[in-house]
């Protein structure tokens, strides 16, 4: 109910209140207002006391917008006023082999998932450079949290085309899970590479924790940092300021890398949010931050190789934005002309290709030729095409590892009573009846670790 009554008698009391406090400070009445730059701030603020009636918004037009570092241009030519990054033959054509690998070894795997032949894929078109360009600026014992679409970072610390292979096809071999997850969650001990879960931003906190950690081991402190990869989508979750937060108000080596490629499956960066992309949040958070071309491989490297060594020396968090485009689905349960012109995705493929500028800036300096682009590409078709096929021929993890690991310690018993549950239906059924029959097959041991 309306009562106009109560506000004039608020506002009044208010405003006795405001000029005794007033009189008592002595800036009112009589005495003469001070110049503007001696107004000083609140107590609880840094902030500059104003008489401009100004509200601040990075999306209106004359404000600042973030901008974004290049160093080459689509010709691989250094742009104007640019610095070449300080990068010797042996990295460049190590990051050039990578990008060529990542979508031929993309391409085989999402064809294998269209054939049936594993369940789940996810590729990294059009995001080569950023995930190579940012993987290469980092020492390779740096702490890794990935979201999915970073495995170019992975295999270029290492992770082998079998490891890739292994976890795919889900084979007893498979490092990072035995065979537990869903392709495409790869993790690895040895390369610092935290194990990737599907429930988007998780990792982001637990990133700050990670570099907490670091920063409280006298072995590790000013040597390392944390690193977490996340899509702009995965930024709208609420684990995405959590983690800035608290990367900034415990100071820790956290380096925040954001891959902004327009899309979150079908949702449009336009409808993800309403302010000037992922970057203009850093400085909200009192958090160093860049946006970079994200399809200059030169410019991501010399960015993340910066924002790391700002990240290890002051010990804080920091952000960087990578301006990008998603060419391929969003993964094989996608098809993304669903809700984008076939003929955007193929102008962005034609006119803005990553590996192509790179391919083109090392021509220029001599380092590269097309016998030897030919002789590459066939090497890595090769090595991709041998490394599934020898992954598709091993058996899947004993039955008997889907119990293991659920508890760090001994096994309770309600997993055991399970187990015996199982057991039991596996020599009733196991070799009568046919669908379990075959299925027990493929697994190494074909389920017998369980008849001994
Ligand atoms: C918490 C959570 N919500 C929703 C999903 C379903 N999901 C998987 S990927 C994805 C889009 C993520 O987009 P973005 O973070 O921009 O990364 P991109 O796929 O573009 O690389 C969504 C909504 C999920 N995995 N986890």
């Amino acid at each position: 109910m309306f009562r106009p009554a109560r506000i004039p008698r608020l506002s009044q009391a208010l405003v006795s209140r405001v000029s005794r406090v007033s009189h008592a400070r002595g800036v009112a009445g009589t005495t003469p207002q001070l110049p503007q730059h001696a107004l000083g701030s609140l107590p609880t603020s840094t902030s500059p006391i104003t008489s401009k009636l100004h509200f601040f918004n990075s999306v209106m037009s004359g404000e600042k917008k973030i901008p974004t570092y290049r160093v080459i241009d689509g010709a691989g030519q250094p742009i104007e006023g640019a610095e070449v990054p300080e990068i010797d033959k042996a990295l460049a054509l190590k990051m050039y082999e990578h990008m060529v690998l990542l979508p031929i070894m993309d391409e085989t795997l999402y064809n294998l998932q269209r054939q049936g032949r594993i369940s789940f894929y996810i590729t990294s078109f059009g995001e080569e450079a950023a995930v190579i360009g940012s993987g290469a600026a980092l020492a390779p014992d740096d702490e890794v949290l990935a979201q999915y679409r970073e495995s170019g970072a992975l295999l270029f610390r290492g992770f082998t085309l079998d490891d890739i292979m292994n976890q795919c096809f889900g084979t007893y071999l498979d490092s990072s899970g035995k065979g537990k997850q869903m392709p495409a969650h790869y993790g690895s001990k040895k390369l610092h590479w935290h194990t990737i879960s599907s429930p988007l931003a998780t990792q982001i906190p637990q990133a700050a924790g990670v570099g907490y950690a670091i920063k409280r081991d006298p072995n590790r402190r000013g040597k390392n940092c944390a690193v977490v990869y996340f899509g702009e989508g995965a930024a709208s979750e609420g684990d995405f300021h959590a983690g800035l937060a608290l990367a900034s108000t415990i100071p820790t080596p956290t380096l925040f890398i954001a891959r902004n490629n327009g899309f979150a499956i079908s949702t449009p960066s336009t409808e993800q949010f309403y302010g000037d992309g992922i970057a203009s949040r850093g400085p909200g958070y009192g958090v160093h931050t860049i946006r970079v071309d994200g399809n200059d491989v030169l410019a991501v490297f010399a960015a993340v190789k910066e924002a790391r060594r700002r990240c290890i020396d002051e010990g804080r968090a920091v952000l960087v934005e990578t301006m990008t485009y998603r060419v391929g689905h969003h993964s094989t349960s996608d098809d993304s002309f669903a809700y984008r012109p076939r003929k955007e995705v193929e102008d962005r493929k034609r006119l803005d290709n990553p590996i192509v500028r790179f391919r083109l800036f090392l021509e220029s300096r001599g380092w590269w030729s097309k016998e030897e682009e030919t002789a590459l590409v066939k090497r890595l078709r090769d090595e991709v095409n041998a490394a599934y096929k020898r992954a598709e021929k091993l058996p899947k993890p004993p039955v008997e590892e889907m119990f293991s690991e659920v508890y760090g310690g001994e096994m309770p018993w309600n997993l055991k009573e399970q187990r015996e549950e199982l057991k039991g239906l596996i020599k009733k059924y196991g070799q009568t009846w046919e669908p379990w029959k075959s299925e027990l097959k493929k697994h190494k041991g074909e389920g017998k670790e369980f008849l001994e």
